[in-house]
């Protein structure tokens, strides 16, 4: 049962895509089912519900070919809705997908000049990231792919990418506005084909860029799940190499189009596992996130504009039922004494003894010569009792 606090509150550091909330459900087969959200009400509902920020694409607030007088107007109204509510902007974005000029990408473009014009996009809008206090720029390239490989120089394109990365990361630099980019991997759509289409792909990536220490990553669930991966799993791995600067959280049914369903809505055992590790940091207990939570998702086009603020709130209330399971979980006695059956606290412990040697490894005749495995073999590991422990905590049964 729920003993926790479910009343969500900045300090829990929830965020909302103007996206997200303003989604009107136009999907490829079907009209808008909802009205146009003023980003200014978006604001005033997310803070009302408890939420702690908003961010936002540049064509979110300021549509598409405004003039520096209308961008103005769009911006200072908006600030105003932030100076009212406390809501913060801790992430912001470009839009490099939806004008048709990107139909071939945009850094990653064949032409030239549409690659110009992409960077000079995200140029102008790092200035406003940096103006609104920003300090996480995502890039999706949600565009940047293919759908007939041979008509693309792959290879280039990632030396366009990387040229993209460097050349914007060297701007932030000199401008000292302190941001930091954060790749979002998604393997297809819109794209046939995505680059970097996972969060060891955009990792490895990452690894080859000029300014490598200010570039990690913000995985989605539901992009790493399109892809049958684990997503807990890649979160891990980002937390370990120090990577994760952002995180897009939502809901997703395994393998097939990118759902965006509330967080929790999806694989909700994955969701534990992913809110026990941001939270607890797993069973080390290392590297807890501490950036915002994030929920990119799309509420339902069967809702209504009240239903869409339903959803924002379920985001937040699911997450922090996990949070509360989690804890649970890790405080049961019994869950402690089967982890400590199963030796899962023992994997902290090197494999070699303090200042041991693969000399002295050789020489050890217990662990090998002497070793049996025959016997080791024999024995359970205990795992499916704790599976089972997890899923009471999740389901309320303890
Ligand atoms: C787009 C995409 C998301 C990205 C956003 C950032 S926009 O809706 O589906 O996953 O996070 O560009
Ligand atoms: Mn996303
Ligand atoms: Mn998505």
């Amino acid at each position: 049962m729920s003993t926790g606090n479910l009343q969500p509150t900045p300090d829990d550091r929830f965020t909302f895509g103007l996206w997200t909330v303003g989604w009107q459900a136009r999907d490829p087969f079907g009209d808008p089912t909802r009205p146009a959200l003023d980003p200014v009400e978006a604001v005033h509902r997310l803070a009302d519900l408890g939420a702690y920020g908003v961010t936002f694409h540049d064509d979110d607030l300021i549509p598409f070919g405004s003039d520096a007088a209308v961008r103005r107007q769009h911006i200072d109204r908006f600030r105003s809705a932030l100076d009212e509510t406390g809501l913060v902007v801790p992430m912001m974005t470009t839009n490099l997908f939806t004008h048709p000029v990107f139909k071939e990408g945009a850094l990653t473009a064949n032409d030239r000049s549409v690659r110009r014009y992409a960077m000079r996009k995200v140029l102008h809008n790092l200035d406003l990231a940096a103006e609104l206090g920003a300090r996480t720029y995502v890039f999706w390239g949600g565009r940047e792919g293919a759908e007939v490989d041979v008509a693309k120089d792959l290879p280039s394109a990632l030396d366009r990418y990387r040229e993209a990365l460097d050349t914007l990361a060297q701007y932030v630099v000199d401008q000292g506005y302190g941001i930091r980019f954060a790749v979002e991997p998604k393997p297809n759509e819109p794209r046939g084909d995505i680059f970097l289409p996972t969060v060891g792909h955009a990792l490895a990536f990452i690894s080859t860029l000029e300014h490598a220490d200010m570039v990690g990553v913000n995985p989605e669930v539901g992009h790493e799940q399109m892809s049958n991966l684990n997503f807990v799993h890649g979160i891990a791995q980002a937390l370990w190499q120090g990577k994760l600067f952002h995180i897009d959280l939502n809901g997703q049914h395994g393998p097939k189009f990118d759902q965006d369903l509330v967080f929790g809505h999806g694989d909700l055992i994955s969701a534990f596992g992913l809110v026990d590790l941001l939270e607890n940091g797993g069973i080390s207990g290392a590297s807890p996130y501490d950036g915002p939570r994030h929920f990119d998702y799309k509420p339902l086009r069967t809702e209504d504009a009240d239903g869409v603020w339903v959803s924002a709130a379920a985001n937040m209330r699911t997450y922090l039922l996990l949070k509360e399971r989690a804890h649970a979980f890790r405080a049961d006695p019994e869950v402690q004494e089967a982890l400590a059956m199963a030796g899962a606290g023992d994997l902290a412990t090197p494999t070699l003894g303090s200042g041991e040697s693969y000399q002295e490894l050789l020489a050890d005749s217990s662990a090998f010569e002497d070793f049996d495995a025959e016997a080791r073999a024999v024995r359970g590991e205990g795992v499916v009792r704790i599976d089972q422990l997890m899923v009471e905590h999740l389901t309320g049964a303890r």
